[in-house]
């Protein structure tokens, strides 16, 4: 009672410019939330209550969720102490922007730091019979679990709570031993798919884009909007190595949007969303030093001296015209194509030239983030849906784009913007889902020789049904209805029929062992 009160007249000392309102929403935060959410709004047991952490939440259910609690979490609702003015005003304050960028250095990294199981415990072999090759990562949204599922006889093996609202592609070890996850809210998991079972955790940051792991298995970097950082943890324990701030040489920083690994460059690549630079990072021990200048000696006439950054992790910048949104690589890796932040087109830089090679005819903001290259006329061909189009007449657009020319093979007119493609070198057919608009619910089959729509699926209509995922052998495909009361639906590649059907809380992305760690052409990295 005693520590509430005196943190309210900090909370008024402090927040002298502010007016009434916000002094009375910081007040009620102080009292109710803060415990678990943090004093500062950036999540404790409790997730961040930040703008940014809080896009997939509306205004709405955010009221409900004060006002009610969360079932099933130590959320509890405050609906019976507070007015229903209070809880809008506490709704409205979590909403509103924090103002500054939040500092979150290796003190507060490890304070998170969580050991579940050590490496050194785990066994040496599989504790099943299942390939663990063909096991699947299964992120169930709804209510924050997943779900490790036998890829053969399509049976879950271990299902188990994640921290709150996982974001992204499940990344795995180099040997698809371990799967590590992160969440919006920076959390990055660690869990051993042998033992089914948590090894370590630590949050990496206050709202991270996503994670990539190195292809020596030795590094996962995390990519962060707040802090604005790229976060280098040792994979073997997730403790932080390195904080890389995302600034430019005037002292400016930015949001990283997305980080991926090159494998045959040894090196991760990373988007800047508030500069115009994409940055190479080399984790290759015999890398070249990165050169950022000249002493200030040099420049007194004193001392001739270079500087490099230290070595890894040095970042190579390389301009660019326009800052990326999304980016997605030429099957070597020698080659970026990046869909501008406009949604107006396209662009491809060599990353060894550090120049622009060509433009691109993708309008309409393509998510290339979920690209797939195939083979079509002998030629290597990428295909991507964008996420604009006419959602209420039901009209996207699926872009085929030559690889060597960088010019549109074709235009595949879709009954909607779509979200995620697959396919699988061993199928004939791409599969594209139609997320928005009225036929949210059908996934488009494209044969890949003719680049024509062959069949429309629609495992549960009137549902969104979306994101699929091919099992080691492309034999079949997995997908996703999106819904509370959802499901994991099995089709037959080759024949398009359903063969099994497994209920699951709102289950989004889905990532075989296998594809992902072979880097399968299919599937995203
Ligand atoms: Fe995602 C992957 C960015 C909204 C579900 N999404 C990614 C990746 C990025 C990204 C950079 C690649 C991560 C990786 O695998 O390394 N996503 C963005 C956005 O900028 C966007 C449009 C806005 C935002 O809120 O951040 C966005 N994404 C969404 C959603 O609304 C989705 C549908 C639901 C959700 O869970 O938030 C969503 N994104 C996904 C999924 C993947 C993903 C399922 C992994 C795809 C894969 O197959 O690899």
């Amino acid at each position: 009672m005693m520590k509430s009160a005196l943190v309210f007249v900090f909370v008024l000392i402090a927040a002298s410019a502010a007016s009434a309102e916000e002094i009375h929403a910081k007040a009620l935060y102080y009292a109710h939330c803060a415990a678990c959410h943090g004093a500062n709004r950036l999540g404790g047991i409790g997730p961040a209550l930040l703008p940014q952490n809080l896009k997939k939440l509306r205004k709405k259910k955010a009221f409900q969720v004060i006002s009610e609690g969360r079932p099933a979490t130590q959320m509890e609702g405050v609906g019976d102490t507070l007015s229903k003015t209070q809880i809008q005003a506490l709704v409205d304050y979590v909403y509103s922007p924090l103002g500054y960028v939040p500092h979150w250095g290796k003190k507060e990294m490890m304070k998170s730091w969580t050991v579940h199981t050590e490496m050194h415990e785990l066994p040496e072999k599989p504790q099943f019979d299942a390939d663990p090759l063909n096991l699947f990562t299964v992120v169930e949204t709804g209510d924050h679990h997943v779900t490790i599922l036998d890829g053969d006889k399509f049976e879950p093996l271990w299902r188990f709570r994640s921290r709150f609202a996982l974001h992204g592609g499940a990344k795995y070890s180099p040997d698809g031993r371990f799967v590590y996850l992160a969440s919006r809210d920076g959390w990055v998991s660690k869990y051993d798919l042998y033992s089914l079972q948590p090894l370590y955790e630590i949050r990496a940051g206050i709202n991270t884009r996503n994670i990539a792991v190195s292809s020596d298995g030795k590094w996962v970097i995390a990519a962060n909007y707040l802090p604005h950082s790229l976060v280098v943890l040792n994979a073997h324990d997730l403790t932080p190595f390195k904080i890389i701030k995302a600034d430019n040489r005037k002292g400016e920083t930015s949001r990283v949007a997305a980080v991926y690994n090159a494998p045959p460059r040894r090196s991760f690549i990373a988007a800047l969303a508030d500069f115009k630079e994409i940055w190479e990072m080399s984790y290759d021990p015999e890398a070249a030093p990165v050169y950022v200048g000249f002493s200030h000696n040099f420049r007194k006439g004193q001392e001739e001296g270079i500087v490099e950054e230290e070595q890894p992790f040095a970042r190579r910048r390389i301009k660019i015209e326009e800052n990326m949104r999304d980016f997605y690589f030429d099957p070597y890796y020698a080659e970026v194509m990046g869909a501008s932040r406009g949604g107006k087109g396209g662009m491809v830089y060599n990353l060894d030239a550090r120049k622009k090679v060509a433009e691109l005819d993708l309008e309409g903001m393509p998510h290339l983030g979920s690209g797939i290259v195939f083979d079509y006329e002998g030629r290597p061909v990428m295909a991507t849906p964008h996420l604009k189009g006419d959602m209420k007449k039901g009209k996207g657009t699926v872009s085929v784009i030559d690889m060597e020319t960088w010019k549109t093979v074709k235009k595949i007119e879709t009954k909607g913007p779509g979200f995620f493609m697959r396919s699988h070198e061993q199928t004939p057919y791409a599969w594209v889902d139609v997320f928005f608009g009225p036929h949210k619910d059908i996934l488009h089959v494209i044969d890949k020789k003719t680049l024509k729509i062959v069949k429309d699926i629609n495992p549960e209509p009137g549902k969104v049904n979306a994101h699929v995922e091919f099992t080691r052998d492309g034999k079949y495909a997995l997908v996703s209805v999106w819904d509370m009361d959802g499901a994991l639906v099995i089709y037959d590649a080759t024949t398009l029929e359903e063969v099994k059907r497994l209920p699951m809380k709102k289950p989004s992305g889905k990532y075989n062992v296998h594809n992902k760690i072979t880097y399968s052409k299919g599937t995203s990295h």
